[in-house]
C-alpha cells in the first residue's frame, strides 16, 4: 500500500478519484449506520465519511471502532460535498490499521490545554501532535532556517565543536562532569574556546548545538541542555555583533511573520520588526534604577525584579557590563578597566544573549586566568593557539529555546524544547 496523496494535495474537484491516504485518527464520531473520522496528516486534516450503502459494512464496522491516535490507511473516493468543510470528504473502500492504540491517552489530541506538565511530557510524541506545539515547533524549524540562511548569505562557516571537553569556559554556571576513558571530563556549557580559535581559521563561523548546564533551579527559562545559536567573527568588536544580532532578529520575526500569515489560529503575540534595538548602558541602568527606588550598587546583576520597576519592555540591549563577573576571555573596554565591551540582548526581564568582544593576547587571557584563581596548565590546549596570532574577535550566544518562547508567547521553556531536560527529568 502507498500513500497517493498528502491532505493538501486533494480538492473538491478531484470528485470520484481513488486515492490512498495515511495518517492517524484526530477523531471518531459514530452515529448508528454513519461514522465520521478526521484523519490528519502532516499537512492538514481529511473528512472520512463511512455511510451505511456508501461503503462496505464490513469497513464501516471497522471505522466505527477506530480510536483517536491509531495510525491508518485509507483508500476511497473523494466525494465533493458542500457540508464538509473543506468542500469534500473521503468515502472509504479499504481502511489498514498499522497500529491501533493500546491505551487511551491521558488527554485528547484536540484539547488546548492540559493541567499538569508532568502528564504532557510522560507521552511527548503524542503531546507534540496538539496544535498549540505544531504551531511552536513548526516555527522554531522555519526560524532556524532563517537564521543558517542568514549565515550562509554572509559567507559565515557552520562549524561542529566538542561537546565532551577538558575545561569549564563559563565561570558562574555548573558543570556536567562525565567519564571520558579513564579521566574526567565534561559536557560543554558553551562551544566558546572553540569557535574563538576557529576564528583564526575561518574569520566567520557559527554552531547552532547543545550547550549543557547542571541549572540547580527550577524555572521556566532554564533547561539543563539547551541549544545555542552562536557565532564568532575576526576583526570585529561588541558593537558589530549587536549589529548582527539586530538582522537576526529581524529575519526570525519575519520567518514568525511569514507562518502566522499561513496559520492565523497559531495566536502568537504580534512583535513588530525592530528599525533598531535600543542599547542602554549598564551604568545607565542603574542609575535608573536607584532613582526608582531599588536597592542596588555598581557591580550588582540586573535583577529581573529591578528590571521590572524601570519598565523596559520588548527586545533592548545592556551594554558595558562590570568587568569582574564576567568569563576569563571578555575584553576590557579602552575607556575604563573596571567595564568590559560586553552586552546582554534582553527581551523584558528574559535575557536572550551574551556577547562581547574577547581577549586576542595569550599574556593577557592568562593573567585573566590566574586573577580569577584558574589553572592556567589546565588551559594551554587553548593559550597555544594564541602563540600564533590570534585575531581580534567578538561573538555571541543567543538561546533558541527563549528566543522561540519570546517569538511565540510561550510561558514555560520546556514548549520550545523537544524533550526537555531539567533538575526532575532525563526521560523520556
Ligand atoms: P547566565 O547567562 O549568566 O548564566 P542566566 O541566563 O541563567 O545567566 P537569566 O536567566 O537571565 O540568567 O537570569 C537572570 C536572573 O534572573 C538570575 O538572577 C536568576 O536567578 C533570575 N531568574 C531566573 N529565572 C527566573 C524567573 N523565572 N523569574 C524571575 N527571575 C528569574
Ligand atoms: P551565556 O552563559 O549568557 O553566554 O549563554 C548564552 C545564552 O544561552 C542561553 N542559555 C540558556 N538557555 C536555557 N537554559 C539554560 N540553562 C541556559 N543557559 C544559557 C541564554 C543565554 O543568554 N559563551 C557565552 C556566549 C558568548 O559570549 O559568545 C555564553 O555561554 O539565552
Amino acid at each position: 500500500l502507498r500513500r497517493s496523496h498528502y491532505s493538501d494535495e486533494i480538492n473538491s474537484s478531484m470528485d470520484g478519484t481513488s486515492v490512498t491516504v495515511m495518517g492517524w485518527v484526530l477523531t471518531i464520531r459514530g452515529h448508528g449506520n454513519i461514522s465520521f473520522a478526521t484523519l490528519r496528516d502532516k499537512n492538514g486534516d481529511l473528512s472520512i465519511v463511512a455511510k451505511k450503502g456508501d461503503c462496505p459494512d464490513a469497513i464501516r464496522e471497522k471505522i466505527s471502532a477506530l480510536k483517536a491516535h491509531s495510525s491508518i490507511a485509507i483508500v476511497g473516493n473523494v466525494k465533493a460535498s458542500e457540508k464538509a468543510p473543506s468542500g469534500y470528504e473521503i468515502i472509504p473502500t479499504e481502511l489498514r490499521v498499522f497500529s491501533d492504540v493500546e491505551k487511551i491517552p491521558p488527554f485528547e489530541p484536540t484539547v488546548k490545554t492540559v493541567k499538569n506538565i508532568d502528564t504532557r511530557l510522560e507521552v511527548r510524541p503524542i503531546d507534540l501532535r496538539r496544535d498549540v506545539l505544531q504551531h511552536i515547533f513548526k516555527t522554531r524549524s522555519l526560524v532556524l532556517k532563517s537564521i543558517r540562511d542568514y549565515f550562509g548569505n554572509q559567507n559565515f562557516v557552520e562549524i561542529n565543536t566538542p561537546k565532551m571537553i577538558a575545561t569549564a569556559t563559563e565561570g558562574g554556571a555548573a558543570l556536567f562532569p562525565i567519564f571520558y576513558y579513564n579521566k574526567e571530563a565534561f559536557l560543554a556549557q558553551s562551544p566558546q574556546l572553540y569557535k574563538e580559535q576557529l576564528t583564526m581559521s575561518f574569520e566567520k563561523v557559527f554552531e547552532i548545538a547543545p550547550i549543557f548546564r547542571a541549572e540547580p533551579s527550577r524555572t521556566n527559562r532554564h533547561l539543563a541542555e539547551a541549544i545555542s545559536i552562536d557565532l564568532e567573527e575576526a576583526f570585529v568588536d561588541y558593537t558589530d555583533v549587536m549589529n548582527r544580532i539586530e538582522e537576526i532578529i529581524k529575519v526570525s520575526i519575519s520567518a514568525v511573520n511569514d507562518y502566522v500569515k499561513d496559520n492565523p489560529d497559531s495566536e502568537f503575540p504580534t512583535i513588530q520588526i525592530p528599525d533598531i534595538i535600543p542599547r542602554y548602558t549598564y551604568d545607565d541602568l542603574i542609575d535608573r534604577m536607584q532613582k526608582a527606588g531599588a536597592k542596588t550598587e555598581w557591580g550588582d546583576d540586573l535583577y529581573p525584579s529591578n528590571l521590572k520597576k524601570i519598565g523596559l519592555d520588548g527586545f533592548y540591549f545592556i551594554t558595558d557590563w562590570p568587568l569582574a563577573p564576567k568569563p576569563f576571555y571578555v575584553k576590557d573596554s579602552k575607556s575604563n578597566p573596571k567595564v568590559s565591551e560586553s552586552f546582554d540582548l534582553m527581551y523584558g526581564d528574559l535575557e536572550l544573549s551574551s556577547g562581547s568582544t574577547r581577549i586576542e593576547k595569550r599574556d593577557e587571557l592568562a593573567e585573566r586566568m590566574k586573577n580569577k584563581g584558574m589553572k592556567t596548565d589546565a588551559f594551554e590546549y587553548h593559550l597555544a593557539a594564541f602563540d600564533y596570532g590570534v585575531p581580534p574577535h567578538a561573538g555571541c550566544g543567543i538561546g533558541l529555546e527563549r528566543l522561540i518562547m519570546v517569538l511565540t508567547g510561550t510561558e514555560n521553556i520546556r514548549d520550545t524544547t523537544f524533550y526537555p531536560r531539567d533538575v526532575d527529568r532525563l526521560t523520556p
